[in-house]
């Protein structure tokens, strides 16, 4: 075995010759994803934001040497954001993880090893976990940024093949409270829309959501739509996107939930709720609108801060629109009451009959590459294909499809991703392997030493210097986007296909291969004989969508995608829907039992950290700037992105505070809250309101003050509300 992975790995990332392409069958890695493109052009998807944007590589001898935005492509028309023009800059970074780095305990250093010695470590040091102290003491954690025939892989491996009970990926950060909302009220985690409905809309609310940082390009459809619409904006802070709105409804931080409560009760009272629509496609309605007669324009006016008058105004926009979209994004998913503003989103669509038509429906955007590939395919929470591994009929059929013994198959859902660092903290987790996400900067509230307390840590990541990296015992490194091939799902359900234009560096692998060798190693691959390529993966999923909303049968392969312009979910067998944009129900009919959907709802709770005289500003977190990404691991490895960016923590305040405060702009101050403090520089701002300031989540400083409460059904953490002081 040594000798063969040795063989294979040195040779890696030379010329293809036909020896490693016969050395890589042996090993089973079967089709060759590391083909170079021999075209003079490749098109593919951006490997950044959910938007999902085509994108063309032009390359020479094979390899990518510049990107231009795809005119043809049906999501972006030509269009890219500065990360898509700038994708290919990170590639080439110093810091590319190019060996196996394994921590050498006398000397406590990250010192280079070969695969062969990282794989048999990886092996023997979980194995060991696992015998000593049970299925609960390992667990991974994954991501929405590696391509769904790897998250595929990925939860099989880890569940399946490893026996792990638990793993979770960083969506639990981001789309979680999508995924429960959507599944509670529709019967299947499914957002209907197309990106057409941007343009076909004449009432857009966007709630929580700064289109124009976040997702440019889809701002960009909406300034295509030609029916002069009314757009409205549903923030604390005057973003952007506020700014470019004609309506900014600029509420008290998580007072959503009453506002829109407060907008049924005055939709009900005005008479513009679609009783045929109501009566035929939903339940609830009547205990829902007894429920929110306690929301008048006074109390809503009153939690929200909103004057009668705006708020009037934004209901009267409701209730004429002919077309009303409702978009959301973080400002609702990361809350302590997150899943019920969702549904409070949801409720509104319902009542108004704005679903299933063009330019309408309850909207949740998401935010990672492929963040819905990690919902419907990574196994962690739900069983790959939007399966339930609580439900044996679902178990039955999924080993079927793997031909797998079904007792391979947990009966539990796993932990989520709080619970999992809750069981480090508390010593019953002691191996863990987190792959495609910076944990140490990214997670909610952190404690610097929680990775510490670890036995056994192993980050695969395509950087070995990210702070998780950092902590990790054991680093394996990944080939990036625009180094292997797959599939990504944007937030329209459009799978997009990537290409492989560049060579990974040193003996970095695609996640794809470093997964089927773990198979190997750990002697498990017997139940992955069939899963030799990104390609044949597909294939995979095809099969375990059968039957569920998400069916995908009809997709041939990834050139059917790629001529198509990529396909949206669903396209069963015989599919004779050719459109380009395909929206859900528009038949009425929703995936719950009885075809109808649900109106849920609840009493609003206070937030969980609210400002006192010790800690009196509220802190709100979330996207600086269209040119940062996350953690920054990729975008300040080009210069262009960093310069359309500020370089250091600074602290959105207003003016007032300022001048109450004598802060002056530039001037570097702590900012603290119960949990730990950070050092900002002051960035004096009317986009905040008095009492409230705004860290972008870019810099490492602004989870150590965030409040680690999740919402209670979804467990997605509220990154958007505690209490702060500034000294
Ligand atoms: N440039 C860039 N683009 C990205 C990303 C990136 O890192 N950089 N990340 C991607 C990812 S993974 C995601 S999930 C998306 C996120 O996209 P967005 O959700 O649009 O981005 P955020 O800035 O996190 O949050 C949106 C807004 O929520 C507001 N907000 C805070 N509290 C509340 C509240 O109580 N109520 C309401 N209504 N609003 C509130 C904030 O002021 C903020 O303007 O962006 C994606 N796109
Ligand atoms: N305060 C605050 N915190 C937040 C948020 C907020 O609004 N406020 N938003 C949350 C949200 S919505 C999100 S999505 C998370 C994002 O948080 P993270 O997922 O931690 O952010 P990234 O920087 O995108 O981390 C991705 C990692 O994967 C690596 N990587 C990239 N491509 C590949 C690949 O192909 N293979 C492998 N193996 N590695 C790769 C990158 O180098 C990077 O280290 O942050 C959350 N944290
Ligand atoms: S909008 Fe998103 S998908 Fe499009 S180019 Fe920018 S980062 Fe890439
Ligand atoms: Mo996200």
């Amino acid at each position: 075995m040594k000798s063969t992975a040795n063989t294979l790995l040195r040779q890696w990332s030379g010329p293809l010759s036909a020896d490693l392409v016969r050395t890589l069958g042996n090993f089973g890695l079967g089709q060759v994803p590391a083909r170079l493109m021999p075209d003079a052009t490749a098109k593919m998807v951006c490997g950044f934001c959910s938007t999902g944007c085509g994108l063309t590589a032009h390359l020479k001898d094979g390899q990518a040497i510049n990107l231009s935005p795809d005119p043809d492509y049906p999501v972006n028309m030509g269009m890219a954001c500065p990360k898509g023009w700038e994708a290919l800059t990170p590639l080439a970074a110093h810091d590319r993880a190019t060996t196996p780095l394994l921590r050498n305990p006398s000397t406590g250093k990250l010192e280079p090893c070969d695969w062969d010695h990282a794989l048999q470590v990886f092996t023997l040091k979980f194995k060991a976990l696992l015998d000593q102290h049970g299925p609960d003491s390992v667990a991974w954690i994954g991501t929405g940024q590696i391509t769904s025939e790897e998250l595929a892989f990925l939860g099989a491996l880890g569940k399946f093949g490893m026996g792990l009970r638990h793993g979770d990926g960083n969506t639990r950060q981001c789309m979680a409270t999508s995924v429960v909302a959507y599944k509670q009220s529709f019967g299947f985690d499914a957002p209907p829309y197309t990106y057409a409905d941007f343009e076909q809309s004449d009432v857009l609310m966007f709630v929580g959501s700064n289109l124009c940082v976040a997702h440019p390009i889809l701002w960009q459809r909406v300034l295509r739509n030609k029916n002069s619409p009314e757009i409205i904006v549903i923030d604390p802070r005057r973003t952007e996107t506020a700014m470019a709105a004609t309506q900014h409804l600029g509420i008290a931080p998580k007072s959503d939930l009453v506002l829109l409560y407060g907008t049924a009760q005055a939709l009900i009272e005005r008479g513009a709720v679609q009783q045929e629509y109501v009566a035929a496609h939903t339940t609830g309605f009547d205990e829902f609108s007894n429920f929110v007669q306690q929301f008048t324009a006074e109390v809503t006016c009153k939690c929200t801060g909103l004057s009668h008058a705006a708020f009037e105004k934004f209901v009267s926009s409701i209730e004429r629109g002919k077309a009303v979209s409702f978009w959301w994004t973080m400002g609702v998913n990361q809350g302590h009451e997150a899943t019920r503003t969702a549904q409070a989103i949801i409720n509104l669509a319902l009542m108004t009959g704005n679903i299933g038509r063009p330019g309408t429906g309850a909207n949740s955007i998401t935010g990672q590459c492929n963040a819905m590939g990690s919902r419907l395919f990574s196994n962690t929470t739900n069983l790959i294909g939007g399966h339930e591994f609580t439900n044996p009929e679902h178990r039955e059929k999924i080993a079927h499809t793997l031909g797998i013994p079904m007792e391979r198959i947990p009966t539990q859902n796993s932990w989520a991703y709080d619970q999992i660092l809750d069981g480090v903290q508390a010593g019953v987790i002691k191996g863990l392997w987190i792959v495609a996400t910076n944990t140490a900067h990214s997670w909610i509230g952190k404690h610097k030493d929680l990775l510490s307390k670890l036995e056994f840590l192993v980050v695969q990541d395509m950087y070995s210097s990210t702070d998780t990296a950092q902590q990790a015992h054991l680093v394996l490194p990944a080939a990036a986007w625009g180094e292997k091939e797959g599939t990504f799902i944007n937030s329209e359900r459009r799978f997009g296909v990537l290409k492989k234009v560049a060579r990974a560096p040193g003996q970095a692998l695609a996640d794809f291969n470093i997964f089927r060798l773990i198979s190997h190693y750990w002697g498990c691959d017997g139940l992955f004989r069939e899963w030799t390529s990104p390609q044949a993966v597909f294939q995979i999923l095809k099969r375990c969508s059968a039957g569920q909303p998400c069916d995908i049968t009809g997709i041939e392969d990834y050139r059917h995608l790629e001529h198509a312009g990529g396909i949206q979910w669903p396209y069963p067998a015989g599919a004779q829907d050719n459109s380009r944009e395909r929206r859900l129900f528009e038949n009425g009919r929703f995936f719950t039992p009885d075809a109808k959907a649900r109106f849920l709802f609840e009493p609003p709770k206070p937030v969980p950290e609210p400002p006192d005289a010790e800690y009196p500003f509220t802190l709100l977190t979330g996207r600086g700037s269209s040119a940062q990404w996350h953690t920054l691991t990729r975008t300040d490895k080009s210069d262009v992105l960093r310069k359309l960016s500020p370089s250091k923590l600074y602290v959105e305040i207003n003016p007032r505070d300022a001048k109450r405060l004598k802060l002056s702009a530039g001037q570097q101050v702590t900012i603290s809250t119960r949990r730990g403090e950070t050092q900002a520089s002051v960035l004096i701002t009317a986009t905040v309101q008095p009492g409230n300031i705004f860290l972008p989540m870019h810099f490492e400083g602004t989870n150590k003050l965030t409040l680690p409460v999740v919402d209670p059904y979804s467990r997605q953490p509220s990154y958007k509300h505690c209490a702060a002081k500034i000294c």
